[in-house]
């Protein structure tokens, strides 16, 4: 596959590739590129190009094949040469050699026009997957410009993304764990890693650091996270008596959009991949008594390193706090189903795999009649909606209610009138059905949760 842009408005840019590997059919690999070109663009950059090779298993040096690096070179007016590189060198014997797999068969690019002098140099090469330190010092060398993977893309759109101060920490900690093997392999990027594009946090200083000072930057941070977790803690331990609803889900699917609605409020919905870091809590609107509270949390993606993950364990805790998980998806992205996949695996991952959930199919609105109807069996329980329609978001609101109610349970208990103002507080933990009066104190009935009751049984 090779495409080619030459709109590009001054706008650093960027050659785009993957390795199919045996096993990755075309609409993975295919699916998996148009991904990494979104969060491209995200970053800010121009895509001029975008080249796959099928090969068994990246090459252990390279990469790509000999003839596929130089291609890609082509993008950048490189030489697609590694010095003191050879192929059958001990280093890169590997059960995978193109003699085993003749790449050239596998090869799709090259039916499509390869050797076309490209019109547009490239000033980053970034690869669909992870790179060895190995493999960015030779990529570097042959293709004489900054080499990113995958993770690097993330970092760099979560480096700029992250407000809080609790994001900036994080992505500073996860940013200097991905460097740090990094800066004495890339001798191009080395110097502007992290700076090159306008990076904030670590990127300005990480180069000049050594790796012990980097550790130690990093226990520092790390203790700095630790406070914040404390104080985080506590509020979630004072929240518990509420009913607390998550937003998870892939990327872009909406989860912002739908929190706003539930909840009234002006979060940050933006058509870009991982608009939100930061954990926003509000209460759903119309309130409700005890009140419900939805959070809305980092989205997930395919291919996203564990330490990246575990770097937003807090935020992700939120999501653990929940006592319903809102799955959603955005049903108009063909990938949708692996994009759930990668949802439930991470969930899944961090213990959340037995908290009551409901799946969410939002965007109908940009699917046909006809396309919907036919989805529908596939997903018998699921809830159709798009975050655009506020009736959608009625119904989805009126089933997160039933599924509250239906955790309460109803009691009547008589409050005394010398501890009249326990009257008061229960009025703000549970919904009040009846109050009457006599001699002993206020009768009530009422709806709430059953450690609500307990509380109050305690110190009636
Ligand atoms: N057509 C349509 N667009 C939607 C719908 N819901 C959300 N969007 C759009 O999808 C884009 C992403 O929405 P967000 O709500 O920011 O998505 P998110 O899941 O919070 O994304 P991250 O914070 O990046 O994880 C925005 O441009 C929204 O306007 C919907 O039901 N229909
Ligand atoms: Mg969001």
């Amino acid at each position: 596959m090779v495409e080619q842009s030459n709109d590009i408005k001054g706008k650093k840019t960027a050659v785009l590739f993957s390795v199919q590997t045996q096993g990755v059919s075309d609409e993975e690999n295919d699916s998996s590129l148009i991904e990494l070109r979104r969060l491209v663009k995200t970053m800010g950059l121009e895509v001029v190009a975008t080249l796959s090779q099928r090969r068994p298993k990246p090459d252990k040096g390279t990469l790509l094949g000999a003839g596929k690096l130089k291609e890609l070179a082509g993008y950048t007016g490189g030489t697609g040469i590694v010095e003191g590189f050879s192929r059958k060198s001990e280093d890169n014997t590997c059960d995978d050699t193109d003699d085993d797999y003749p790449v050239d068969d596998f090869d799709e690019s090259d039916e499509e026009g390869s050797g076309d002098e490209p019109d547009v140099k490239a000033d980053f090469v970034i690869y669909d997957g992870e790179i060895s330190t190995k493999q960015l010092q030779n990529l570097e060398q042959a293709t004489g410009v900054e080499v990113l993977d995958r993770t690097g893309v993330i970092l760099e759109i979560f480096s700029r993304h992250a407000k809080s101060r609790e994001a900036l920490i994080q992505v500073e900690i996860a940013k200097l764990a991905y460097m740090a093997p990094r800066l004495r392999a890339s001798r191009i990027g080395g110097d502007r890693q992290g700076g090159s594009l306008g990076a904030k946090g670590a990127g300005e200083t990480a180069h000049e650091l050594d790796k012990r000072r980097i550790r130690d930057r990093i226990s520092e941070l790390k203790a700095k996270l630790v406070d914040i977790h404390d104080e985080q803690n506590r509020r979630r331990s004072r929240r518990k008596e509420n009913f607390q609803v998550a937003l998870v889900g892939y990327t872009n699917a909406g989860k912002s959009s739908l929190m706003r609605k539930l909840t009234h409020s002006d979060v940050l919905v933006e058509d870009k991949l991982f608009a939100t870091l930061d954990t926003r809590i509000k209460a759903m609107q119309p309130e409700v008594f005890p009140p419900i509270l939805v959070s809305d949390t980092v989205g997930f993606i395919k291919k996203l390193p564990h330490d990246l993950v575990a770097s937003f364990q807090s935020t992700l805790d939120e999501a653990l706090a929940a006592s319903l998980l809102l799955f959603t998806v955005d049903v108009s992205d063909p990938a949708f189903r692996s994009q759930l996949a990668v949802t439930k695996k991470v969930l899944k991952e961090i213990g959340g795999e037995t908290i009551p959930s409901r799946l969410i199919l939002n965007k109908i609105d940009k699917l046909s009649p006809d396309e919907l109807e036919k989805l529908k069996p596939e997903f018998p329980e699921g809830i159709f909606i798009s975050a655009h329609n506020p009736e959608d978001v009625e119904t989805l609101r009126i089933k997160i209610l039933h599924v509250f109610e239906s955790n309460m349970i109803e009691t009547t208990l008589t409050i005394p009138y010398d501890k009249g103002h326990l009257l008061g507080q229960l009025r703000t933990k549970a919904g009040i059905i009846h109050e009457s009066y006599d001699e002993k104190g206020t009768e009530v009935t009422f709806k709430t949760f059953p450690e609500t009751v307990i509380w109050l049984q305690k110190i009636l």
